[in-house]
């Protein structure tokens, strides 16, 4: 694992703004326990990006980046929407596609990935708004879970179509006014993390991003399970400060107030019992690690 297969071209290299020869020079790749607590020293997306200041997405993005486990070998699949416009800030390898499109792409990517590099791990991420995965994009979500494809779907839920302005998406909650749905929600949020479940998805999360170590584990298994059984699912509360009226020091307290156990965003999971028994495999795995660099650095002391 190196940096290798992510730099940026010797021909290109002094036209590149400083910031972003950064995010090259300073990302974690190859570093085994790579998560959240490098970020500060480390750089996963570029200071000037294109999201509002203080937009959830933003700290969605660093902590799912700095979680990846191999992110040399990860290409992400994003779609239209405000979490495309991040996309070229970044350095993992990613591809854009149709709006809802994403699901159908990300399958023939991670097919096309195992024939051209067997032997070899390649993970697949889809980095998807509300109205791509659920609303426009459902038919290729949910075909894909039934064909059990390997590769993790990740949704940025904030509950409307924040990119076009506030339109109304199937995510958004009952009751609920946007910019451009004056009329308010009629019915309540579609119920995705229990659709994803009874679809064949092996690992459902629906969580806010106010916890970056939350976020790092969830990631660590989605992606696992995804690459060695199928399907998984990750919802992700990211609310559009915009369009709910609160200021960029807003968004934190948000996600901390909607995740309270009676609230919509209250954390939730479901685990497959082949995952589990993946997960605890992985888990006894690094307790054996763990517990042999300590008598290493005890030998050595
Ligand atoms: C095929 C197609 N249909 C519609 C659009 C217009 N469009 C662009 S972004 C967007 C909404 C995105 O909403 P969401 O997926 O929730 O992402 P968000 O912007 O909220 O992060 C739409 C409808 C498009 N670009 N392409
Ligand atoms: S419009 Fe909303 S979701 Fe999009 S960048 Fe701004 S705050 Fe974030
Ligand atoms: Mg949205």
């Amino acid at each position: 694992m190196s940096k290798e297969r992510i730099k940026i071209s010797e021909d290109l290299y002094d036209i590149m703004p400083s910031d972003y020869q950064d995010l090259v020079k300073s990302a974690t790749y190859g570093k085994e326990d790579r998560g959240w607590k490098d970020i500060g020293n480390s750089k996963e997306l570029i200071e000037q990006h294109s999201l509002c200041a203080g937009c959830p997405e933003s700290m969605a993005f660093r902590y799912i980046l700095a979680s990846l486990p191999n992110p040399e070998d990860t290409v992400m699949v994003g779609s239209t929407g405000c979490t495309s416009l991040v996309f070229p800030m970044v350095a993992v390898h990613n591809i854009h596609s149709l709006f809802g499109n994403q699901n159908a792409i990300a399958s023939g990517l991670k097919r096309a990935l195992s024939v051209r590099f067997p032997g070899r791990t390649k993970d697949v991420v889809v980095l998807a708004g509300d109205g791509a995965t659920v609303d426009i994009g459902l038919d290729m979500t949910l075909q894909a879970w039934f064909r059990q494809e390997k590769f993790t779907t990740i949704c940025f839920d904030n509950e409307l179509y924040a990119n076009t302005g506030g339109q109304e998406s199937g995510l958004m909650q009952k009751g609920f006014v946007a910019k451009m749905a004056p009329v308010g929600k009629l019915f309540d949020k579609v119920r995705l993390p229990e659709i994803a479940r009874e679809s064949g998805c092996h690992y459902v999360v629906q969580c806010t991003v106010s916890k970056p170590s939350l976020i790092e584990k969830v990631v660590r298994n989605a992606v696992m399970i995804a690459r060695e059984i199928g399907p998984t699912y990750l919802q992700l509360y990211t609310p559009c400060i915009l369009e709910i009226g609160k200021n960029s020091m807003e968004g934190l307290q948000e996600m901390r107030d909607s995740e309270k156990p009676t609230e919509r965003f209250a954390y939730k999971e479901y685990i497959s019992e082949p995952a589990k028994q993946l997960l605890a495999e992985v888990s006894a795995k690094d307790k054996e690690k763990k517990a042999a660099a300590k008598q290493l650095a005890a030998q050595g002391a």
